[in-house]
């Protein structure tokens, strides 16, 4: 049973790496319910303040210009903090 104990470490590496990404990718989440004082779901020009690689951004992201920047607008825009 030599196999098995090669390819526990490395199916145990893949599940790690999984689950960093899947993290990872909640992080857009993560960014509105940080910075979503109000509450509205949605990021205005005053909270994205707090997080200025995002407000440097920000007109980028805020596709239809409303001054603010819904859950999808940040999806389409691959704004993540943690790739900075
Ligand atoms: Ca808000
Ligand atoms: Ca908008």
């Amino acid at each position: 049973m030599k196999n098995l104990t090669i390819i526990s470490p490395l199916l145990y590496a893949v599940l790690t790496t999984f689950l960093l990404f899947s993290n990872s990718s909640n992080a857009k989440t993560d960014l509105i319910e940080k910075l979503d004082l109000d509450q509205d779901g949605q990021i205005s020009i005053k909270e994205a303040v707090a997080e200025p690689q995002l407000l440097a951004a920000f007109g980028k992201i805020d596709i239809d210009g409303n001054g603010l920047l819904t859950r999808e607008e940040l999806a389409k825009s691959k704004f993540n903090l943690i790739e900075h």
